[in-house]
């Protein structure tokens, strides 16, 4: 039997952290080696095994994968969390992608400088309520189903209830407009795997604070001060 996926990264959230939801979401145990310095970054690149330096890295399948959505997309098809066919994938692509704008905003918070923080959650806090959240919220209400495609849990469900709980740690009542998706967010957590990873003492991470930034500064060479209005520029050039 095919060991444990191994999970690559420092000990944050970062890109990895939907790659560890996806995986509880499958009911598919993992191992994670958690990098502590720039060094042991360093050693997985110089042993070449990394394809473009950069993690996440994940061995699954005699395969050692980079690139965050590749490998999410992965796991999804493997267990059977990405739809029947080509249209529902479609579908899935289409809702997650418009997810991951939103998740990259959150995820470079941490980046801003102290001063610009406030400016950048109310930046991330209006487009989730004036654009991406009433999305969700009319697909869940125009078919009636409990899940976002093809009426069974996907990868754009288990990446729609970890944005919802993102957002809700910038903005706690960010939901209060959208009761299809407080029905969705108290259904999804009801589901047994779901349930489990977010009990404490899973590998579910938290959000980043003062130390585990320094660490990841240390370990990534980042500096704060990257506007996030101009995050899509950021990342082009990252
Ligand atoms: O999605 C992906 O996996 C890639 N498109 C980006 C991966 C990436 O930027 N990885 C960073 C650390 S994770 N935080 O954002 C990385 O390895 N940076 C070191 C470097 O030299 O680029």
């Amino acid at each position: 039997m095919a060991g444990k996926p191994k999970l690559h990264y420092f000990n944050g959230r970062g890109r990895m952290e939907s790659v560890r939801w996806l995986l509880a979401a499958a009911g598919v145990e993992f191992e994670e080696v958690l990098f502590e310095t720039a060094e042991e970054l360093q050693n997985l690149i110089k042993g070449g095994h990394l394809l473009y330096d950069q993690v996440p890295m994940v061995e699954i399948d005699g395969m050692k994968m980079v690139q965050t959505r590749a490998i999410l997309r992965y796991i999804a098809t493997k267990y059977n969390l990405y739809g029947k066919d080509l249209k529902e994938q479609l579908l899935i692509d289409m809702y997650v992608e418009g997810m991951r704008d939103l998740y990259d905003m959150i995820m470079f918070v941490p980046l801003a400088l102290p001063e610009e923080q406030e400016k950048n959650i109310s930046f991330i806090t209006e487009k989730a309520t004036q654009r991406f959240l009433p999305v969700f919220e009319k697909v869940l209400k125009d078919h009636g189903k409990n899940y976002l495609v093809g009426n069974q849990l996907s990868w754009a469900d288990v990446h729609l209830l970890e944005l919802i709980l993102m957002v809700e740690e910038c903005k706690s009542d960010v939901l209060s407009a959208f009761p299809k998706l407080q029905e969705f967010k108290a259904r999804v957590s009801k589901l047994p795997r779901i349930q489990k990873f977010l009990q404490p003492g899973s590998p579910r991470k938290p959000p980043m604070d003062d130390a585990s930034f320094q660490a990841a500064k240390e370990i990534f060479k980042l500096e704060k001060g990257m506007f996030l209005k101009y995050a899509t520029v950021i990342l082009a050039e990252f």
